[in-house]
């Protein structure tokens, strides 16, 4: 069976209903460090689970019988600049722990997330590369590449069969987005909504790779189910759907409800934003298994607003 790890997450909250929707219910485990929200306790087995505790871990898989992880437990990126060491110890022991159970064969498939955070602010913007300079400049951009560099490396050493998504921000509304710079572009869909006026805290200007996570799922049951020789990169695969500002989200909006009104107050994630690409380049992701995103800011707009309107 397939064990979700940060299963209250904004990406871990639709992994699992999705993989619950295509293997059954009895046969998706979902955990997380605290009890989620009923919907998902209800819809099937949930472990409070520490992913950093390998024993605990080790401990679900053999009573589960686990031959799948998805690894979505994480700090984000904005948090991980206020907590560096406990960031830095989540994103990299529980890493470790779901490896070394790829290496101990006690499990046989394994999806970790990585993120355009592995690129820095010396990395070539537009149509970011698969391969290019990433100096990251933020901890989650560290712990990210640092990462991508240890699947790499148990995947050719031990061959451990670990797949890897570089994520773009993920627009959703069935879960609020868990402490991330590109939570705006979700926490404004239900400011407009819900008081028709929303303070952006990064410039209005700020271009970032974005995408529906309704496209996110997709690609991630799409790459876990390649065969493993068509699985190209090892370390993470760059994915895109499209870019855009804070100012063109509001554009948007304003076609559904005319008089929304946007202001900007730019904070210490501004910075993290300006270290981050503005659009990728997924050409890989395309040849090597077919990506294609289905989602533009137009239809993701209205799927957000229609799914949100109370
Ligand atoms: C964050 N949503 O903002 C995450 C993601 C590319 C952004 O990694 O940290």
């Amino acid at each position: 069976s397939i064990l979700i790890i940060g299963a209250c997450g904004q990406i871990g909250t639709e992994l699992t209903l999705a993989l619950r929707d295509k293997h059954g219910k009895e046969n998706v485990i979902a955990s997380d460090i605290r009890e989620g929200s009923e919907n998902l306790m209800d819809s099937g087995p949930f472990e409070v689970l520490d992913a950093t505790d390998y024993d605990a871990l080790e401990e679900i898989v053999a009573y589960y019988e686990i031959s799948e992880v998805y690894l979505m437990a994480a700090m984000l990126s904005a948090t991980a600049e206020k907590f560096p060491m406990r960031a830095w110890n989540l994103n990299m022991n529980s890493l470790f722990n779901v490896l070394n159970l790829g290496k101990e064969k006690k499990v046989d498939k394994i999806f970790w997330p990585s993120s355009i955070a592995v690129f820095g602010p010396n990395t070539p913007k537009e149509h970011t590369l698969q391969s290019t300079i990433m100096e990251p400049s933020t901890v989650y951009g560290i712990s990210k590449q640092s990462g991508e560099r240890w699947c790499e490396y148990y995947h050719h050493k031990f061959g451990v069969d670990v797949r890897s998504i570089r994520y773009p921000g993920l627009i959703s509304w069935k879960t609020m987005p868990g402490g991330g710079t590109t939570d705006y572009a979700v926490e404004i869909y239900h400011k407009a909504l819900s008081e028709g006026t929303y303070t952006c805290f990064l410039k209005e200007d700020t271009e970032l790779p974005m995408m529906f996570m309704d496209d996110a799922i997709r690609a991630t049951l799409q790459l876990m189910e390649v065969d493993k020789e068509n699985v190209k990169v090892r370390a993470s695969y760059n994915l895109a759907a499209m870019s855009f500002t804070p100012a063109q989200i509001a554009e948007q909006i304003k076609k559904h409800i005319k008089d929304f009104k946007i202001s900007y107050k730019p904070d210490f994630r501004q910075a993290i934003a300006d270290s981050w690409p503005s659009s990728i380049d997924d050409s890989k992701a395309r040849t090597d298994w077919g990506w294609q995103a289905r989602f533009d800011l137009e239809n993701t707009t209205k799927e957000m607003l229609e799914n949100l309107a109370p």
